[in-house]
């Protein structure tokens, strides 16, 4: 707590400290809720992964980038309530909106009080949630500064099977052996999931602004239940719009865990997926092309199976990229989401079916 003071006191907050607590569920950065004497407004801490955010410069000049854009749409739209909409990162005292100690870089935003965030949502909020992202979407697509790839190649399937295999080839933990079904089940899906790339140098499909981590756990709602706003601003960067898409129904489409080890639990939710997509699509259809509309099928089942081949690759490796609470757990998760990805390929036809409805 006190290391935690002093780097807080290289931020211009308008209040003193009470107390620095833990807050969210997040896999990469660590972040903390600063409580202040009047909680009004009390701030969120957090450090930056900067072994995963290399360039945190870049980084947090996406997000002021992204941030005044989306301020400036809702100041146009006269909404209210904007400090609640849309994330405010506080100054250091270097002029920067981050702070480095000579070993981790840290940042302070705003905190936004009486929001929720949630692990699970019901139908009623995944549809709010699909307007939110299909709005994000639309607000960004006339950003006017050029957001850098804070993450490179980030969500791009081919690259992520390299690492994959990369790690199968170096074997550095000697978990190969244990793991060859998966490998294998990856690998007979491997062509068919790099679709979008092939489509994108045919120039066939389009990168557009996405959030790219849009678990349902990243999206803050009001008491009512309508959405504020999208937070994890990092990975915001040029992507197919399936990321947001696909990632969302990845999280929130699951009837079990992200690390379920009862892959009983574990199915893909129709329900879900037709509340979010008719949001969706209400909010992004007339910006949205055919191909990336007839797609979206397969987006919701490249992100399990992109998570799957991530999660996997990090087991291997030795788990060295996610958080993991238990020896094995980066496994369990690659099980689920490959339990997920069986129960995506199910629901295909029925997927296709519901979206050619929404077109009508
Ligand atoms: C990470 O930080 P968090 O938990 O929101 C990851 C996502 C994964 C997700 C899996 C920068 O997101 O890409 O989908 O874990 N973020 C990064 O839960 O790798
Ligand atoms: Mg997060």
């Amino acid at each position: 707590m006190k290391d935690l003071l002093s780097i807080v006191s290289h931020f211009h907050l308008s209040d003193a400290v009470r107390e620095i607590t833990p807050l969210g569920s997040g896999l990469i950065n660590d972040t903390y809720k600063v409580i202040t004497q009047t909680g009004n407004p009390d701030y969120v801490l957090q450090r930056i992964n900067h072994t995963i955010f290399q360039d945190v410069d870049m980084l947090q000049n996406n997000i002021a980038s992204v941030t005044r854009h989306i301020r400036k749409k809702l100041e146009e739209r006269g909404e209210s309530d904007i400090d609640r909409k849309v994330l405010r990162f506080l100054p250091a005292e270097n002029g920067k909106t981050y702070w480095f100690d000579g070993e981790n870089y840290w940042r302070v935003m705003v905190f936004i009080p009486r929001a929720k965030t949630y692990e699970t949502v019901n139908p009623e909020y995944s549809g709010y949630a699909g307007q939110a992202f299909g709005n994000f979407q639309a607000m960004l697509a006339d950003i006017p500064d050029r957001l850098g790839e804070t993450i490179p190649d980030f969500h791009n399937m081919e690259f992520r099977l390299k690492q994959l295999r990369d790690a199968v080839s170096t074997d550095i933990a000697g978990r190969v052996k244990d793991v060859q079904y998966y490998l294998d089940e990856i690998e007979r899906r491997a062509e068919e999931m790099c679709k979008a790339e092939r489509l994108y140098r045919e120039g066939k499909l389009p990168k557009r602004v996405c959030h790219c981590d849009t678990k349902v756990n990243n999206m803050m709602f009001d008491e009512d239940g309508s959405v504020l706003c999208v937070i994890d601003l990092d990975t915001v960067m040029p992507s197919f719009i399936f990321s947001d898409y696909g990632d969302f129904l990845r999280s929130a489409a699951n009837t079990g865990l992200e690390d379920d080890k009862n892959l009983d639990n574990v199915n893909f939710d129709m329900e879900i997926f037709k509340a979010f997509t008719k949001g969706y699509l209400g909010a992004a259809k007339s910006f949205l092309l055919p191909i990336e509309i007839e797609n979206l099928p397969y987006a919701a089942a490249l992100f399990p199976y992109m998570q799957c081949v991530r999660f996997l690759a990090d087991y291997i490796n030795g788990d060295t990229y996610y958080k993991t609470q238990y020896p094995g757990h980066n496994l369990i998760r690659t099980k689920a989401q490959f339990k997920l990805l069986q129960s995506v390929e199910e629901h295909t036809p029925q997927m296709q079916t519901f979206i050619d409805e929404c077109m009508k």
